[in-house]
């Protein structure tokens, strides 16, 4: 088993679509382990998003990501890295499938309504910069043989 981190950008939040980006992780099977919404820091915005702290885009993003509330998650499933990667779609909503939640949801890649972790190890270190251990709850749904084999 996997797990992986969300946030509900700040525009996800303002338009409403809190429900519907959790619901479409959530029906692909995903288990969420972990939920809360917050106003996220400076400090752990320039954490998160450090690997892009060269990047021209970098203090607009920090500024975005800071500016309103967000939802932040852990998701549990097989490979759910890579599944939720695929259910949020390329980060330019330009190129994201229909289909997908930037596909369906998003116009431009400065709001592109969910984060979503790349690799083990940054989905790794973004939960533990957003959550406690005891924030994770580990838990068996009885549905879980008819959506893993
Ligand atoms: O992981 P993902 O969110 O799909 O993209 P990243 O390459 O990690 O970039 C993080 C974040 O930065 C992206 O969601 C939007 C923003 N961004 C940008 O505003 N302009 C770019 N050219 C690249 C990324
Ligand atoms: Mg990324």
């Amino acid at each position: 088993m996997e797990r992986t981190l969300i946030i509900v950008k700040p525009d996800g939040v303002q338009r409403g679509l809190i429900g519907e980006v959790i619901a479409r992780l959530e029906r692909r099977g995903l288990k969420v382990v972990g939920l809360k919404m917050m106003q996220i820091s400076r400090e752990l915005a320039e954490q998160h998003y450090g690997v892009h702290r060269e990047r021209p885009f970098f203090a607009s993003l920090v500024e975005y990501i800071t500016s309103a509330p967000v939802v932040v998650g852990v998701l549990e499933g097989p490979k759910a890295i890579e599944v939720t990667r695929a259910t949020v779609g390329a980060t330019n909503p330009v190129d994201a499938a229909p289909g997908t939640i930037r596909g369906d949801f998003g116009l431009t890649i400065g709001r592109n309504l969910i984060h979503a972790s790349d690799g083990a190890e940054s989905a790794e270190h973004e939960i533990n910069l957003f959550f406690r251990p005891e924030e994770l709850i580990s838990y068996e749904r009885a549905v879980d043989p008819w959506i893993v084999e």
